[in-house]
This record gives structure tokens, sequence and C-alpha cells, in this order.
């Protein structure tokens, strides 16, 4: 008897250790960087994901069932965004993962939740081959070879003179050197002349050596892959040392938080988005509203991204729901298997407009934006403002 019972008991623990449901509320991750430099991101993506928080469940969140957002700290690098990966997964037990900022941390922490089978979605990484990670690994940001032309071809157009340019990239960040090579072809293909190529650090903060060689190269235009404190400060440093030419910003000029870095210095940089706080569906009307009255200010992209991550998590959650299965009492394993599922191969309406995420998870997009960089007179705030078509 006494041993039937001692089985019994271990198989309850067993099972409660394999079975274990969702809860209530329903848990999702949000891994951003919330300090280093890749907080200049990170703060506009807690606000987005804030915003999606308090819209969707006014909504009635999953079937009546609330979301609640577990924010994790991942810093600026791999081993940060590993720490949040993994608290998130075993610890707050999480349906799934936003995050993390930099497509540079994602190819280090993805395939840890891919291998524990819990969908991350990728809010603003836009390197090539981030959905090759693994099946559990989807983006919402579209990848740079779609955006990062618009902008060279609209600074043609309003510059049809410029010839020579100058390519500047941050080597030792995925992204910026993703996006580098996008920006060279483009730029070869636009028949223009790569003059120079100069190559700069994430970290760095002085950039004499590199405006040296730019200026000496007598160029009309400079390109950019930096991120948003690296790349305001060599924005600022160009305009100091005399570069009265255009410049194109990529990706990681798309950061509100880069204005007071570079100051009045950053008025003009041209920028191509893949979002715009003007966006006339009714998803962006009501996600805007909510994000001024929380905020008092515009949203910009990386808060709209990852307003979108969460919707589309949430989204799919619904289908999973509507599919007869019950999300917050079922086996927290299997909604990871059934979230993963009903997240791709699917269409979503979104403040980015209507997006598709194909069934590796990749993601297309229909409209994209080309803005110029205009800031306040104190230096301390601006816009982005949409160059016409
Ligand atoms: C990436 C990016 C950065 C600019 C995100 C903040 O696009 O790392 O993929």
């Amino acid at each position: 008897m006494r041993s039937i019972i001692i089985l019994l008991a271990a198989v309850l623990i067993a099972n409660s250790a394999l079975a274990e449901p969702v809860g209530k509320p329903i848990p999702i991750g949000i891994a951003v960087g919330q300090t280093t430099n890749v907080a200049l991101f990170g703060e506009e993506q807690v606000n987005g994901a804030k915003v999606a928080e308090k819209l969707l469940n006014e909504k009635g969140g999953i079937a009546g069932t609330p979301i609640k957002l577990m924010f994790q700290d991942t810093g600026g690098d791999e081993a940060g965004a590993i720490n949040a990966f993994q608290n998130l997964i075993s610890r707050d037990k999480v349906v799934a993962i936003v995050g993390p900022t930099l497509s540079q941390q994602a190819f280090a922490a993805n395939p840890i939740a891919n291998q524990a089978q819990v969908p991350v979605v990728g809010p603003s990484n836009t390197a090539k081959g981030i959905a090759d990670i693994g099946e559990y690994v989807s983006r919402i940001s579209a990848p740079m070879t779609l955006v990062a032309p618009n902008s060279l071809k609209r600074a043609l157009k309003m510059n049809p003179a410029i010839k020579n340019v100058a390519v500047v990239y941050a080597q030792d960040d995925a992204f910026n050197v993703s996006e580098t090579g996008i920006f060279q072809e483009a730029i070869k293909e636009l028949g223009l002349n790569i003059a120079l190529i100069q190559k700069t650090s994430v970290k760095d903060t002085d950039f004499t050596t590199q405006i040296t060689a730019i200026l000496g190269a007598n160029v009309d235009m400079v390109v950019m892959s930096c991120l948003a404190a690296d790349g305001g400060n060599m924005v600022k440093q160009l305009r100091q040392l005399g570069f009265e030419g255009t410049i194109v910003g990529g990706n990681g000029f798309n950061s509100p938080n880069m204005y007071p870095v570079c100051g009045k210095l950053c008025t003009g940089v041209i920028v191509a988005q893949a979002y715009s706080p003007k966006a006339e569906n009714a998803e962006n009307q009501a996600f805007a509203a909510a994000f001024k009255d929380m905020f008092k200010k515009d949203p910009a992209q990386f808060s709209a991204q990852a307003y979108t991550a969460v919707k589309v998590i949430v989204d799919a959650l619904n289908e999973v729901q509507a599919s007869g299965k019950d999300v917050a009492g079922m086996d927290l394993a299997e909604l990871h298997q059934n979230l993963n599922k009903a997240l791709v191969a699917s269409s979503y309406e979104t403040p980015l407009g209507e997006i598709v995420l194909d069934q590796n998870g990749e993601v297309t997009q229909k409209t994209f934006y080309v803005s110029q960089i205009k800031v306040s007179d104190d230096g301390k705030t601006g816009a982005m403002e949409l160059l016409p078509e």
C-alpha cells in the first residue's frame, strides 16, 4: 500500500512537471535593451509594447483572459540577450518572446528559444537571415533589403548631381554589416561611384580619422550604417568638420532618441522607414492616439514595431483559442507548438499596415516611407518629416 502511494505521488509530480498550464494572465516576454546605448531603441520598444498591453487587453485579451508583459532587460550585448531569454523561458514561463533589439543579439539568443521551442517574434531585427535561425523564429521588422534602397533613390531624386559616395559602417554589428552590403549594391545599381568605405565601431565616440578620409575624397554623399549613439555622434562631427553634402542613414537612425545626440546637426539626414505615424489605417490610428495619450508624443518606428510584435502574438493566440482550445488552461509546451503554427503563414492588420508572415516566419510589408530628420531649435526633440513620393 505504502509503495503504491509513493508511486502515485511520483506520477503526480512527474505529470505536473510535464503538463504545466499556461495560467492567467497570459505571460508574454519582452526582451529588449533597456540599458546601454541600445536603450535608445529599447525605451521606444517598451513604450510601444505597453500600449499594446493596454489596447489589446481592453479588447478582451484572449477570450476574456488578459495578457501580462514580462519585461527583461537584455542590455546591449549577446550575453545579456541570452540571459534575458533564459529567465523568460525558465522562470517566467512565457508563451512567446518579443525581442531582442539587435540582430547581433538575435543571432546569439534566438537559437536558445528555438531549442526550447518557445516562439520568438523579432520586433526590430532587420539583418538578412533572421527568420532562418529556426522554426520558432519569426519577425515583423521588414529586412533592410526592402527598406534601405528607398532612401538612396530619394536622395538622388532630390539631388541628381550626386556621383561620388562614401560608405560608412560599424563593423562589429551584424545588422550594420548586413545593411551596408545592401546599400553598396544599391549604390552601384543606381550608377553611382563608391569612392571609399570607412569602418567604425558601435562603441566609437570619435570619428576624426574616418571623417578626415571622407573629406579628402571630396564625395557628394555619405551613406551610414551605424546605431543611434555612434551614428548621431558621427553625423555631428561630419558637419562640425565641414561636410556639406547629403547624408543618408540606415535603420539605426530611426530612433528619435538620436536627436539629442546630434542636435540640430542631424537636420536634413535622409532615412527610410517601415512606419509612419501618419499612416491612415485603422490599426495605426488607434495605436497612435493611445500612444500619444500615454507618452505625449507621436510614436516612431520602433514603438510601432514593438506594438505590432505583441499584436501578432495576441492575434495568433486568439486563433488557437478559436480552434476550440483553452489557451489559459492549456499545457505550456503544447501551446508553444500551437502558437508557433498559428503565427506563421498568416496575415495581420497592424499599424505598419497589413503584414504577412510566411511559412518560414519572414515578413512582407507593402508600404515603406522616406523621411528627412528635422530637429527642433533647442536640439532636443525633432521629427521624421515625410518626403513626398
Ligand atoms: C538590427 C536593427 C537595429 C537598428 C535595431 C535597433 O535593425 O539590429 O537589425
